[in-house]
């Protein structure tokens, strides 16, 4: 199914939705800070963020996400916060990220408002083209590999299972999952616009290397 994507996202921020999408997770960097780190990513390329933070309280996720937006802001990148509106529309984040048990989307949308970003995580090819007839800006799909990243994950899609559902929907398709910079090729031709890493890149040893490697891969 042909899905046009909205008109109402400005096209710079539409321009950004894909590529390397970097989620930035403290229970995945317990050392240093989530700060430095989107910097170090954005001075090497990223221009794509995710704030995801299952266990603050509301108010050390907002003091940490507005200064990661402050930081992403300067950097002329995007952060999206996973899961929390309401963390969203308070800190301005360019847009909220939801799984299938979160908030619905026409609800995110009405909290949001046309003017900013609204991404979903798929499962199944069931699940993408639900996802799709509610004109989200993107849509994420997988897990793709094995990740230890995320412990309550769906089935394994694989990379042909990625295939399959490319041509569910034109939005852009985000990758996810135990995804690394080996992968990444295969990732791209079997259709993704852009992959949304963990570990591969806030576990690196070496994170500008890391996210040169992605961001070269898939330009
Ligand atoms: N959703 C599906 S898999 C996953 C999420 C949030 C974890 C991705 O983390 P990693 O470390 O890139 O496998
Ligand atoms: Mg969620």
């Amino acid at each position: 199914m042909k899905t046009r994507p909205r008109t109402a996202l400005p096209s710079g921020m539409r321009s950004l939705l894909r590529g390397l999408y970097v989620i930035l997770d403290p229970a995945v960097h317990s050392t240093g800070s989530l700060v430095d780190l989107l910097k170090e990513a954005a001075d090497h390329g990223a221009r794509l963020f995710q704030y995801r933070d299952k266990t603050a309280t509301m108010k050390d996720a907002y003091r940490l996400g507005l200064t990661l937006k402050l930081a992403s802001a300067d950097a002329g990148a995007l952060l999206i916060v996973n899961d929390r509106c309401d963390l969203a529309i308070a800190i301005d984040a360019d847009g909220v990220h939801v799984g299938q048990k979160d908030l619905p989307l026409e609800h995110a949308r009405r909290l949001l408002g046309d003017d900013k970003i609204l991404g979903i995580s798929t499962h199944t090819p069931e699940q993408l083209t639900a996802a799709a007839a509610m004109r989200p800006d993107y849509i994420a799909y997988g897990p793709i590999f094995s990740t230890h990243t995320k412990s309550d994950h769906a089935a394994i899609v694989g990379v042909e299972g990625l295939r399959a559902v490319r041509r569910l929907s034109s939005l852009p398709l985000f990758a996810i999952g135990g995804i690394s910079v080996e992968s990444v090729e295969a990732i791209r031709d079997a259709g993704a616009d852009g992959v949304a890493v963990i570990s591969a890149v806030t576990q690196a040893p070496d994170i500008g290397g890391a996210v040169e490697d992605f961001v070269r891969r898939l330009t």
